[in-house]
């Protein structure tokens, strides 16, 4: 075989999916891409059962990684189905993830021979380049511990050793500048693939064309959410909300937490078509409760789904029922 057609062969048999929303998903994908090839399908949360169930269909596939997609009470049930009917065909499965997680299902995943990495403490791509250091080159370790900040988990034991090899304010500034290229690329799958692609291949975030300017943008477009969240932000009691229109709510949830001196922050966006809002939820460094842990059967009870961090996590709730999910959310935080 030509080397071409052999490699085309290996994209076929070997596929990462992982969570394209921030720099952990993508610097996951972009180490597991680096210590063993092939391809990658990156997905929100929205979408990521539809992608999974699709891997069906690839009678190629031999090998899986699924990185930094937390599993919800909502989901975890289908997505050990979909697991179980593709290691009927004997696809290698890895899991690897930081949410918040059922213990239930990690048992079921074992049981299914999954290869479950799961670890609350690291964020996904600091637990990658644990796992499969001796398939990856030095660069791998300035990638991790841009995702261990980006995942404000840069003080965690491993996280921080990564995070030591490099200058501080180096690795901040890269940190930053490969997040808001991610984030102002969410509808443009092609371009945060070659971002997967580029770090993969050991580029620093200022060795892609372009990156310092858009994140200039980006910026420059934050400064104007917090005059907007001054004007429209609400409170309650026990939080502090906006609906966000025209930027994404989680460049916006930072500011409702900041600006309001809340504990708990709450910033939401409808989605264009299904008459559904996407949630976004921060904490205080005070705020002592596990947001996520609330927020996921609150949002299933309400015919959504959510879940994620103690401080930081997300939902999507039914437009009709966001007044309501409001109203619970600030009674469960009293
Ligand atoms: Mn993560």
């Amino acid at each position: 075989m030509s080397e071409i057609s052999t490699q085309k062969t290996k994209r076929d048999r070997l596929l990462c999916v992982s969570h394209k929303e921030d720099a952990d998903g993508i610097s996951a994908a972009a180490l597991i891409r680096q210590a063993f090839g092939g391809d990658t399908v990156l997905v929100d949360y929205p979408g990521m059962m539809d992608a999974l169930a699709k891997i069906k269909d690839n009678e190629k596939l031999k090998t899986l990684f699924i990185c930094d997609v937390g599993l919800s009470q909502k989901n975890q049930d289908e997505f050990v189905e979909i697991l179980t009917s593709l290691r009927k065909n004997k696809i290698a499965i890895t899991y690897i993830d930081h949410h918040d997680m059922d213990n239930k299902i990690i048992k079921k995943l074992e049981k299914l021979k999954v290869k479950v990495i799961h670890d609350i403490n690291e964020c996904t791509t600091v637990q990658v380049y644990d796992a499969f250091k001796s398939k990856l080159n030095d660069h791998a370790q300035f990638v991790a511990a841009c995702a261990a900040i980006t995942d404000y988990m840069e003080d965690r034991p491993i996280g921080a050793k990564l995070l030591q090899i490099f200058d501080r304010q180096f690795a901040l500034i890269s940190a930053t500048v490969l997040t808001f290229n991610i984030t102002g690329h969410q509808k443009d799958s092609d371009y945060l693939l070659y971002l997967v692609e580029e770090l993969s291949d050991s580029k620093y975030p200022h060795e892609i064309p372009n990156t310092f300017e858009f994140a200039q943008l980006q910026v420059a477009k934050l400064a104007s959410i917090i005059l907007q969240v001054k004007k429209s932000m609400k409170k309650m009691k026990n939080l502090a909300y906006m609906e966000v229109l025209d930027s994404g709510a989680s460049g916006a949830v930072n500011f409702v937490l900041g600006l309001s001196g809340k504990d708990v922050g709450v910033a939401y966006k409808e989605r264009t078509e299904q008459g559904i809002y996407a949630v976004s939820i921060r904490g205080s460094r005070s705020c002592k409760l596990h947001l996520g842990k609330i927020v996921n059967p609150l949002a299933t009870s309400l015919g959504g789904s959510g879940g994620g961090h103690d401080k930081a996590c997300g939902a999507v709730i039914p437009k009709d029922k966001m007044t309501k999910f409001l109203k619970a959310f600030n009674a469960k935080l009293s």
